[in-house]
């Protein structure tokens, strides 16, 4: 091949997208406390892949200014409000990984009420879920999302969890996971969480994690998205390949 052709060759394959540059999309929202972590995890297991990487919203908090932090740590600050959430470092991010780029994952730390210097590179998933209480929110996050789940949970469960989990696993008093919870969590659910399952979720999950029937959904969901893209990636190979031997 002399070296027109094979700057051809290159040029047409410039046009060609691999599969990495093509990420599936699943965003999980759902009350705190509803199981959206543990249903992420429970997913990623059963698929069983490797490239399967769980985004959590609570890497993309807004830092906060010193007034705002003073009330943070008296438990005064609202972290459930949409308004708390960085959706447009978010959207870069996803917009990123869909692109086949390179992402660099802020690191909030919940300890300072900051973001941290550092950051956690994420490149070329082939599934990537998003979870958070807001993963239904953005619309731009919606319009990139191949898969909206909402997790449904009683409050009562989801108040219980969370007690155990920020008393057990983020320092907090019990008297201050139940005034948040009022003051924050429980209004904010239902003015801006709940709402989301409007947005277009294609599964409500009752009972999160203990439910098998709509794991399997989100799974088989995935491995067939994949198998379409594994075809779409043989057939645009075998192409290129018929291309060249005429060339
Ligand atoms: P989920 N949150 C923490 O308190 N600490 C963390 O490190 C991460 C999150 C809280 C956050 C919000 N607000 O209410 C909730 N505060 O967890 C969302 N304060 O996370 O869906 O996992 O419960
Ligand atoms: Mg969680």
């Amino acid at each position: 091949m002399d070296i027109d052709s094979a700057a051809n060759a290159i040029a047409k394959r410039a046009h060609y997208s691999p599969p990495w540059a093509d990420v599936s999309l699943i965003g999980i929202a759902g009350s705190s406390g509803s199981g959206k972590s543990t249903l992420s995890r429970a997913i990623v297991n059963k698929l069983n892949l490797p490239w399967v990487v769980i985004l959590s919203m609570d890497s993309f908090y807004k830092s906060l200014d010193a007034e705002s932090s003073k009330k943070a740590f008296q438990n005064e600050y609202d972290f459930d409000s949409p308004e708390a959430i960085d959706f447009d470092k978010l959207v870069e991010c996803l917009r990123d990984l869909k692109a086949g780029k390179r992402a660099e994952i802020p690191i909030y730390s919940f300890e300072k009420h900051a973001r941290l210097d550092k950051t956690t590179a994420i490149y070329s998933p082939h599934v990537l879920i998003v979870e958070g209480i807001f993963a239904l929110y953005d619309p731009r996050v919606l319009d990139l999302l191949d898969m909206k789940v909402f997790c449904e949970a009683d409050a009562d469960t989801c108040l219980s969890r969370r007690i155990l989990r920020d008393v057990e696993c983020r320092g907090r008093s019990v008297e201050g996971v139940i005034k948040q919870w009022f003051m924050w969590v429980k209004p904010n659910f239902e003015k801006f969480v709940d709402p989301q399952r409007k947005n277009g979720a294609d599964i409500i999950v009752p009972r999160g994690v203990e439910n098998l029937v709509a794991i399997n959904m989100v799974v088989q969901f995935i491995e067939q998205k994949l198998l379409e893209k594994s075809r779409h990636h043989r057939a645009a190979l075998l192409q290129l390949e018929i291309q060249a031997q005429s060339e």
